[in-house]
């Protein structure tokens, strides 16, 4: 996604017209992108599986924005969000759903596993906790080396009971790295509600650590842009990790297979009526007078991209096993 807020650099951003018309675009990119390939997926056409970031755009579009390029970013398997959000293309990344060699991982990687490191995208890990280990990892080589990077780990609120999480943050607070934890609790961890298998509050674990943390609005991109502005600005200048816990939802089940049945009545509905679509369109509507003819159509121009990128992307050859070999192979 090529957009003037992902490569804005964290000085303090005052909402305008311009920036919040950027960041409703590229939530409507995310969006339409999933749509595309859930229909996609629909026909048979992408292969494994899916866990899409429905509901939760203002995450990823509302810290990524605050990134500078040099910057890293780690996200997990509901990772499109994640990676279009830190500049992955929406062309790379569907020629990557449907396994072609012109995706971003040559056509490997799949819906679970993207990484672009040219991009700063140092992976989306199909294992819980993985993201919160890769961007501890590379935050020790950015203060060991003495670059002002800084890496973020996005991951759901379920990976606050792994392992990792509780090394990671505790390594990365003892040490003072540059990492911005950043929890994405939409509820359910899988299938189960997230108060039936964790003890007390998620946020009361790092603030145990001494880590400064902060609970967000998560479906308010404005929101989490400027918490994320806040904790990248803290984290770079050397006073160690922050973590925020953006409260969201996601409006589909946890993967292709599931019905969400186990949801309680009325509860989507209510998240619906806070889609980060809507709290956007109606921001930009009340404070910047953006008619809602102007944002349909802003909405038809992003779906007709997205309807010819899947065509390219249908279009476009698949890897050549006697000639591509994966470079991990390669003697
Ligand atoms: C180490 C490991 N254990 C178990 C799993 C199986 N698993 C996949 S998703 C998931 C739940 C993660 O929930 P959460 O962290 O809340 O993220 P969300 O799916 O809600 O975004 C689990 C346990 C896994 N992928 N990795």
């Amino acid at each position: 996604m090529t957009s003037k807020a992902a490569v804005k650099e964290s000085e303090s951003t005052a909402p305008d017209r311009e920036l919040s018309l950027d960041l409703y675009r590229q939530m409507r990119v995310i969006r339409s992108f999933e749509e595309t390939v859930q229909a996609l997926f629909l026909r048979g056409q992408v292969h494994g599986t899916t866990h899409l970031y429905t509901g939760q755009e203002a995450g990823a579009v509302g810290v990524c924005g605050v990134l500078r390029e040099g910057d890293w970013v780690a996200g997990t398997y509901r990772g499109h969000g994640h990676s279009l959000a830190k500049g992955v293309t929406a062309q790379r990344l569907m020629d990557e759903m449907l396994g072609r060699s012109t995706g971003v991982c040559g056509g490997r990687g799949g819906s679970m596993n993207v990484i672009d490191v040219e991009r700063g995208l140092i992976g989306c890990f199909g294992i819980i906790g993985g993201s919160i280990a890769a961007a501890t990892g590379v935050a020790v080589a950015a203060k060991q080396q003495g670059r002002q990077a800084v890496a973020v780990a996005f991951f759901g609120e379920g990976t606050s009971n792994q392992a990792y999480f509780h090394e990671c943050l505790n390594f990365a607070q003892v040490l003072k790295l540059p990492v911005v934890f950043v929890c994405e609790n939409n509820l359910y961890m899988e299938f189960t509600p997230i108060e039936d298998v964790t003890a007390g509050e998620i946020i009361a674990r790092p603030q145990a650590m001494g880590i400064r943390s902060e609970q967000v609005d998560g479906n308010d991109v404005w929101a989490v842009r400027a918490a994320a502005e806040d904790a990248v600005a803290h984290a770079r200048s050397g006073q160690g990790p922050v973590f925020i816990e953006s409260l969201t939802y996601r409006f589909v089940g946890h993967s292709r297979s599931d019905p969400a049945r186990y949801r309680k009545e009325g509860e989507l509905d209510r998240w619906r009526e806070r889609d980060p679509l809507l709290v956007a369109r109606a921001r930009l509507s009340e404070e910047f007078g953006v008619p809602a003819e102007s944002l349909d159509a802003l909405d038809a121009e992003v779906e007709a991209e997205l309807e010819l990128v899947a065509e390219r992307a249908m279009a476009a050859p698949y890897p050549d096993p006697a000639t591509e070999m994966a470079s991990e192979f390669k003697a």
